[in-house]
């Protein structure tokens, strides 16, 4: 990895984050949802949901980019991870695509900076030790290729999930 490329754990409220990137963990619709997903429409308004619809939808493991519009952040990157099965239906490829296609799309756009909710571990149900090691390890392996990225925040929303993601991290 590059020396420079700096990857941290925060908790935040990721709609908060003036970042050029923020991802969201969409459904397959794009059309907005609970979680997540819900409070960055709900922050970014109307015109994100207008976007969305013209994106005609997205399949788990894939990642569509909009703009930001009245949120801080310059792009939503969304993403569609696996619902969880127990393991059973390649969850853990299709997660670790939703990381790598984030950051493909935030490298295409030139971004510096992005940052990632825990994708999959809310209403998709992916245990988020796991998850937090898929996610750690695969932006571990992009950044080891020269990028246009700088910063990757992993933006947790419990004291729990923060913990859960620093382990990750410190193991690495
Ligand atoms: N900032 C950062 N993280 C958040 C925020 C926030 N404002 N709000 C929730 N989280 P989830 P999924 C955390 O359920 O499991 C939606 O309805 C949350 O605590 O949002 O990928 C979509 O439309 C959890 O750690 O996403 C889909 O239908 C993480 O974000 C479905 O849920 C992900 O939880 C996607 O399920």
């Amino acid at each position: 990895m590059r020396q420079s490329a700096l990857i941290h754990p925060i908790k935040a409220d990721i709609t908060t984050l003036k970042v050029d990137a923020i991802v969201n963990a969409a459904n397959s619709s794009l059309l907005g949802g609970g979680g997540v997903d819900g409070a960055i429409h709900r922050a970014a308004g109307p015109e994100l949901l207008e976007a969305c619809r013209a994106l005609g939808g997205c399949p788990t493991g894939e990642a569509r980019i909009t703009k930001g519009y009245r949120l801080p952040a310059s792009y939503v990157i969304h993403t569609v991870g696996p619902v969880w099965h127990g393991d059973s239906h390649n969850e853990a490829e299709l997660l670790t695509s939703c990381y790598r296609n984030a950051l493909k799309l935030a490298i295409e756009h030139q971004c510096h900076t992005i940052a990632f909710p825990s994708i999959s571990t809310g209403a998709y149900g992916f245990p988020i030790e796991q998850a937090a090691a898929i996610a750690t390890a695969t932006v571990h392996e992009v950044l080891a290729e020269e990028t246009t990225i700088d910063e990757v925040l992993f933006c947790c929303f419990s004291d729990r999930d923060l913990e859960v993601y620093r382990q990750a991290l410190a193991e690495r």
